[in-house]
Parts: structure tokens; sequence; C-alpha cells
């Protein structure tokens, strides 16, 4: 029984063939990016990852995902990075939060994402600057956990600048931003590695135990 439930959680999470659908992999903690703003209307941005301290991208060769997700084929690459609120951010109506691309590593890409399991949802749309896309990117409030790319092993950075705008994007006067620089590291991933195959070796551990 507990054999079972271990591969079953294991596939729920990090399988890519489910119901004939085939969607990217998910692994690694959750690298939260938090964004707070306190009454003096300044906003704050932290993450935990840094330049000595990098989030890993992963190739899966071989896979290939269904419908937009197909933009990940091939490629090195992690949804570990998410937006989150860090507390209450009062904005009145008319007020959005955006994350403006300010610079990155060429040959970083950014697609679209939302809660990480909701992989089957996500628009896996090209933005902040990917692909020609605009380089401001209308953050909703959710845990936002969009996916980054590349197609060449290597070290890539990512610096965005979190502001206070109009539906449009225009940013409003009375708010300060605030810059935050995401950290990845395309690797080489061990040979055969297969998130499912690793769900079977968890199995096998365990039964043998
Ligand atoms: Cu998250």
């Amino acid at each position: 029984m507990n054999t079972i439930m271990t591969t079953l959680t294991v596939a729920l999470v990090c399988g890519s063939a489910i119901g004939g659908m085939s969607w990217p992999n998910v692994w690694g903690a959750m690298e939260h990016i938090e964004i707070s703003m306190g009454a003096d209307n300044v906003i704050h941005t932290h993450v935990m990852t840094s330049a000595s301290n990098r989030v890993e991208m992963n190739r899966f060769v071989g896979e290939t995902y269904s419908g937009a997700a197909a933009v990940l084929d091939d490629s090195y690459y992690s949804s570990q990075y998410g937006w989150v609120a860090d507390g209450f951010i009062n904005l009145d109506a008319g007020e959005f939060v955006w994350v403006e691309h300010v610079s990155s590593t060429a040959g970083l890409n950014v697609y679209e994402g939302g809660m990480r399991m909701m992989r089957s949802m996500h628009t896996y749309d090209a933005i902040l600057g990917t692909d020609g896309s605009s380089d401001q990117w209308m953050w909703g409030g959710t845990m936002v956990h969009n996916w980054y790319s590349a197609d060449t092993l290597g070290e890539f950075d990512a610096t965005y600048r979190v502001y206070v705008g109009d539906a449009s994007g225009i940013e409003l006067a009375g708010f300060t931003s605030s810059d935050v620089t995401l950290n990845f590291n395309a690797v080489p991933s061990p040979a055969g590695l297969s998130l499912i195959g690793l769900g079977g070796l968890v199995a096998a551990r365990r039964r043998r135990a």
C-alpha cells in the first residue's frame, strides 16, 4: 500500500504522460520571489537564490510536450521560480503590479506559467521580452511559476523591475519600484534521467527495504 501510494504521488508530481497528454516536468523546491509593499508604497522583492546559488535548468532528452508546452521541447528548463505576495499588497482599483524585463543573458527564454501543478492550464506564451513579446508582464497577485528555458548549457541571469502601473502597464506616480535578479544554471542531466523512472526507483527502494 505504501509503495503504491509513493509511486502514484511521484507520478502525479513529475509524470509527463497523463491521459495521453504530455506536460513539462516539475521538480525541486519552489523558489519564491516575494513581493511586498509597505504603507510607504515602496515595493520590496526578496529571493533566496543568488549568483552562487542558482536554480538549475534540466533537459529531458527525447521528451515532447503537448500543445503550447512544446516550446519547452529539447530545452533546459525549470519552473522553480514563482512570484508570490509576502503579506497584503494594498492597491486601489486601476492599480496593478507589473514585472518589467530590464536585462537578461542572451538565450534565456521565459513562458507564462501559473501554479506548478496546474501546468495543463498554463498558456506557455512567450513573455517578458522572449520572442519579441512585451517587456512588461502583469502579475495578478497569485502564485505564478513561469517557465524559464535555454537551448544551451551555462549560466543565465534575468533582472526585473517590479512596479505599480495602470491596466496597460504605464507606471503610476507615488510608488517606488524594486529590482530583482533571477539566477539560472543549465546543467547536463544524468544519462537516461526520467522523473517517471525516478518514481519507479523510489518504489523499488521501498519494496526492498
Ligand atoms: Cu510556489
